[in-house]
């Protein structure tokens, strides 16, 4: 009931309606476009910001146009997710610990499942978005990646959605270009999509060397980087 207050309220503050998608058929409808964790939490002020975040939300609206098919990505966790410093006594945000799936960057509490935090940035402006995938919301397994959860076999859907729909190639673009963009453009890359991230569009963290490692994972997958002025050219 909250989520449809708020459509309309946005719609009366709203008078202009959106533009259409620019693509039309033929153009593009193999492509998917997938912006990545475009959420409160992730922008300033937010309660794990990336610097510059918000930044990206006005460029994904742009690129958004230039795709008829879109995939919205949300960190979703529930409270007391394994992936909280919180859920760990004695431990701090940005600390590591040993999971049974491998190594946990410990994080500030943030995306818990239906808080503010979690919403979508209120500035993004994509309506033809056709799908939402929600993840990190096993409380004992995190998901930097939309693909595949971080024990790299609980699958999201979202492999499977975009093969029904006869996509095979996916641009990402959103944050953090060094968490769940990277992992979800290597996850793509391996699952057999030709997968593009759009650099410009993307704001890292970089945590301890994690931006490196990112574009080096990136490289070593097949993924291929870039500039969003050529791709929506
Ligand atoms: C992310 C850290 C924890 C991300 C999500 O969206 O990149 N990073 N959860
Ligand atoms: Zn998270």
């Amino acid at each position: 009931v909250r989520a449809s207050l708020r459509v309309i309220a946005k719609d009366h503050t709203m008078p202009a309606p959106s533009p259409a998608p620019l693509a039309t058929a033929g153009n593009r409808t193999r492509s998917a476009l997938v912006a990545v964790d475009l959420q409160v939490d992730f922008l300033p002020g937010g309660r794990l910001a990336v610097p510059g975040g918000h930044e990206v939300v006005p460029l994904a609206n742009l690129a958004a146009r230039h795709f008829p098919h879109v995939v919205l990505t949300q960190d979703w966790h529930p409270p007391g997710h394994v992936s909280f410093a919180s859920s760990h006594p004695g431990k701090a945000p940005f600390d590591e610990i040993d999971l049974p799936y491998g190594r946990q960057i410990l994080w500030p509490d943030h995306c818990v499942q239906d808080s503010e935090g979690a919403r979508l940035s209120a500035e993004l402006d994509v309506p033809h978005a056709q799908v939402v995938i929600r993840k990190g919301h096993h409380r004992t397994i995190d998901s930097y990646s939309t693909f595949y959860e971080a024990d790299r076999t609980t699958p999201t859907g979202l492999s499977g959605y975009l093969r029904d729909r006869g996509i095979d190639t996916v641009y990402l673009l959103g944050l953090a270009t060094d968490f769940c963009v990277s992992w979800s453009a290597v996850d793509a890359a391996r699952h057999g999509f030709v997968t593009h991230v759009i650099e410009d569009a993307c704001r890292a963290l970089d945590v301890d060397g994690s931006l490196a490692k990112a574009y080096a994972d990136m490289a070593s997958a097949g993924v291929q980087r870039v500039r969003l002025a050529d791709v929506i050219a």
